[in-house]
């Protein structure tokens, strides 16, 4: 059983992407550790194209783990997102 855990937790610590934020697990459907406008929308987010460029700070179409949970009260709120 322990040998479960411990193949599981390396798994997770070597994959990397996306571990670490429960948001980031929700919104990053590929696990990629980026966010799109796309996977915010498929996630069922309405998200304004100029709030989503807003916060891809570097401009680069995604959105790391930090510009996300930086924008994440304007871009993934209750009200903007139905499935929370
Ligand atoms: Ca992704
Ligand atoms: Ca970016």
């Amino acid at each position: 059983m322990k040998y479960i855990y411990i193949a599981l937790l390396f798994t997770l610590l070597s994959s990397g992407a996306s571990a670490g934020h429960p948001l980031m697990d929700r919104y990053d459907l590929d696990s990629d550790g980026l966010v799109t406008a796309e996977e915010l929308t498929q996630a069922g987010c309405s998200v304004k194209d100029s709030r989503f460029k807003a916060a891809d700070i570097n401009g680069d179409g995604f959105l790391t783990k930090k510009e996300f949970l930086k924008a994440k009260n304007y871009l993934a709120t209750s009200k903007q997102c139905n499935n929370n």
